[in-house]
């Protein structure tokens, strides 16, 4: 029978265990010991699963209590200099202390120090935390966790395969934190911990160790290809007689083939759903004593797997290579998915039509496990019935009356250029929403969201539960929407916002109000450190059946004199971060969603809200890996963006909002977009981000976020200042806004006024400036 392999699986536990256990922690209501004892607890069952599911390559050191990548740098010790007082111990313990200061910051105890920065990882809504490194960057073997679990396994009965970022992925994941030097030059340095660890897992008896290097699927040069063939040279013999296998994924290997081929290890993961095409390349090219890992199961989506596809895929890698030579895997780590299927028993919210269509973490790891053994063909009866049911699930997919809408297709392809040009240009209608809102230089307001606080997730589960009536839900929210609105006008914002209580996310919320589309009880995938999301379910054509946000707008707006700003997700956003069709273009079904919200946009303008932002903070993270699919992504994700926002009036105010991104290579593009303000994340790299602005020139009007809302640390009003300061000098004073990086949900009351009061300061006393000059 083929060899089954799995690269990383959830680790956030089937109901959350993990968030719920570290919030409990950082609330001071658990002990250290509680918090480790919650992770070995999930370590165990994940290990469990999927030994019962009958995986052969079963990982360990994929669970992480925050962030895998920041794992790895307190396992090499490239801990920043700022974290000096936090004191590291013996490396074979968690200095949970010190790891959660540099994910989130620390304030207290007379301390002060801010987190590191955290962004996304490669095209996912996953983040992870970004290795600083110094010129003088030393490593050491700091922390001891892979060798740790890999022995909690063992003791438990379960040989394991330790899972590790492999070294250049690791370096090219950083950041130079000063000039003078490139980080992929600390690889002589940073090798001699990753021989040390090899060694240690050797003698702890490992047999595997896995490898990730996902920029081996990326745009790589010349001198990085060189580099791959020596570093793994040296890891091989490293690893004395322990077997490694590198993990590629996201993408296809193109012309790093050769290289990845013919690296001295004796695996290679590849990602055949994303990379379907390089099966036949990889197959020519393959050393005959290669171990291909076969990634077909997709583990960045939720579609049941093609078992027929799939085999056709398998069958041609066997005869090829014959059936100890591969391996078959999911396409990347299940981090990506949620849990598991058969907790869903919603048929409202997810109808068993559609469910049997579906496939979570739990159940690919059989989907795998079926394929191995149907491709050399001894299934026994329970698998046999599986593939037919499997077969029937296809067919009932392609023909489903729930899938195709006719006049929504008809729509969007009768959409026209002027439907994605607004009637004047920028300097036209800056003029008039000047007239309109005569807002003050520095104009200050927020990116949206308000503090989800425990009480108001209590209320909507209450009303989930029956436990409050609609209309006591609705005073609630009411009530708290209105007491944000005061507290915007005590504070002297420009520009409020309602605070989005009636939402438990920004695109859930719309995914339960849109056609075609479904959503999950439990489906929920990590984002960052104990933060998830729940990604709805895109499986039909989408439609707008009846307003989304107009009646808080509405309502927010008729408490107040200042203008308040509608809060709408953009269409790429909303594709990015649900479940979406693998059945047509992405193209596609983001012009289904733009149409829809362009509908919600005029919907709110009738209602007299003239400020409306549209978020669209994954247009970044959904742009293709290789650079040479970046034209067409951008083609179509800035003109439906434009489609979203374009049919309005001159004097209504589009602003747009985008976290954590790198906006160097695809400036001109955002300003394609023609949003008439943009606030951007840039303050945890100390805006540096705005270079791209100024050296393009960007023409419209900018918000650079002016404090990181992603840690409780409450910023100086002289820290703000600053930073503006540093703005100004490369943006015109006339195209600036003060706003803080992202929405405040996160956050608690206390630090989000007094960061806010700091914050109006801040714009004060620029305005003072440059009155004064
Ligand atoms: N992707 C998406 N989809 N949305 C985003 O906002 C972002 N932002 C960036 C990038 N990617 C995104 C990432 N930032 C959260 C915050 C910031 C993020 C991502 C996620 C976040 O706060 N998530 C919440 C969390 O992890 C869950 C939000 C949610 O869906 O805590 N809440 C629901 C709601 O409010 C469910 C709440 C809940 O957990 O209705 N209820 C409790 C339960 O079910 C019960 C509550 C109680 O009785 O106390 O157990
Ligand atoms: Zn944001």
């Amino acid at each position: 029978m083929l060899k089954t392999n799995n690269l990383g699986y959830p680790r956030i536990g089937a109901l959350r265990e993990l968030k719920k256990a570290n919030e409990a922690y950082w609330a001071k209501k658990i002990s250290q010991d509680e918090l480790l004892q919650a992770g070995r607890q999930i370590r165990e069952g994940n290990w469990k699963t999927q030994q019962d599911a009958g995986i052969d390559l079963i990982p360990s050191n994929d669970f992480s209590f925050y962030d895998q990548v920041l794992d790895l740098t307190l396992t090499v010790g490239a801990i920043p200099a700022r974290y000096q007082g936090f004191a590291v111990e013996g490396a074979s313990s968690y200095n949970l202390d010190l790891y959660f200061a540099m994910a989130r910051g620390f304030q207290q105890e007379g301390l002060d120090v801010t987190a590191m920065e955290m962004t996304k990882w490669f095209d996912t809504n996953y983040h992870y935390i970004v290795p600083e490194f110094v010129k003088d960057q030393q490593f050491r073997l700091t922390s001891e966790k892979i060798i740790n679990e890999f022995n909690e396994a063992k003791q438990l009965g379960i040989q394991t395969k330790p899972v590790l970022i492999g070294p250049i992925t690791y370096l090219l994941l950083g950041k130079e934190k000063e000039a003078g030097f490139n980080r992929i030059d600390l690889i002589d340095r940073l090798l001699p911990v990753y021989e040390e660890i090899l060694g240690k897992l050797a003698a702890a008896g490992a047999q595997w160790i896995q490898l990730d290097e996902p920029f081996l699927a990326l745009d790589i040069d010349e001198k990085t290809r060189e580099l791959y063939q020596q570093v793994y040279s040296r890891l091989s013999a490293a690893a004395a007689g322990v077997n490694l296998v590198v993990a590629t994924y996201f993408e296809s290997l193109r012309e790093n083939t050769k290289t990845a081929l013919n690296l001295p290890v004796q695996a290679l993961h590849v990602d055949l759903v994303r990379g379907e095409d390089q099966l036949d390349e990889l197959l020519a090219g393959a050393p005959a004593d290669l171990i291909l890992s076969l990634g077909v199961v997709d583990g960045r989506n939720i579609w049941k797997n093609d078992y027929e596809a799939s085999l056709r895929k398998i069958n041609r890698a066997i005869e090829k290579r014959g059936a100890d030579r591969v391996w078959i895997a999911p396409s990347s780590s299940l981090l990506h998915v949620p849990f598991d299927l058969d907790l869903e028993d919603n048929e409202q919210s997810l109808p068993a039509e559609v469910k049997n269509w579906l496939a979570f973490a739990k159940q690919k790891l059989q989907e795998v496990k079926d394929l191995a053994v149907l491709a050399t063909g001894d299934a026994d009866t329970a698998i046999a019935q599986r593939f037919a049911a499997n077969k029937s699930a296809q067919q009932s997919r392609r023909t489903s009356s729930l899938i195709h809408r006719e006049e929504v297709k008809a729509r969007v392809s009768s959409i026209t250029d002027e439907d994605a040009q607004r009637t004047s240009p920028f300097a036209a209608r800056k003029a008039k929403q000047q007239e309109k809102f005569n807002l003050p230089a520095f104009a200050t307001t927020t990116i949206g969201s308000f503090p989800q606080t425990r009480d108001v997730r209590k209320w909507r589960a209450d009303l989930k539960k029956g436990a409050i009536t609609q209309a006591e839900y609705d005073q609630l929210i009411a009530e708290e929407t209105e007491r944000t609105i005061r507290l915007q006008e005590e504070l002297d914002i420009d520009v409020l916002v309602h605070g989005e209580f009636e939402r438990n996310d920004m695109v859930e919320y719309f995914g339960e109000q849109l056609s075609g589309y479904a959503f999950t009880k439990n489906g929920w995938v990590q984002s960052y450190g104990s933060r998830c999301v729940k990604p709805p379910v895109i499986y039909g054509d989408v439609s707008r059946p009846s307003d989304m946000t107009v009646r808080w707008s509405a309502y927010a707006q008729t408490l107040t004199n200042r203008p308040v700003k509608g809060m709408l997700t953009g269409p790429v956003t909303i594709l990015q971060w649900s479940f979406v069709r693998n059945d047509q273009p992405r193209s596609e079904t983001t012009y289904q969603i733009a149409l829809a919200i362009l509908d919600e946009v005029q919907a709110l303008e009738k209602a007299g809200i003239k400020i409306i932002q549209i978020d669209e903070p994954a247009i970044r993270e959904g742009l293709p890996l290789r650079k040479a699919d970046h034209k067409a992504y951008l083609d179509w994700a800035v003109r439906a963006f434009r489609v979203s926002s374009s049919n309005v009036d001159d004097d209504t105010q589009i602003h747009t909002h985008m976290c954590y991104s790198e906006f160097n290579d695809i400036i001109e593009h955002i300003a394609a977009m023609d949003a008439d303000v943009i606030t951007i994340e840039t303050s945890r790299s100390q805006m540096e981000l705005l270079d791209a602005f100024a050296d393009f020139n960007y023409p419209n009007d900018i918000g650079p976020g002016v404090y990181d809302i992603h840690s409780p640390r409450v910023p100086s009003k002289e820290e703000m200042v600053k930073l503006l300061e540093k703005a100004k000098a490369v943006i015109p004073a006339g195209q600036l806004w003060v706003n803080p990086d992202c929405g405040l949900k996160t956050r608690a009351w206390p630090e989000t006024k007094a960061a806010l009061e700091a914050m109006v300061d801040a714009a004060k006393t620029l305005r003072g400036i440059a009155e004064a000059v």
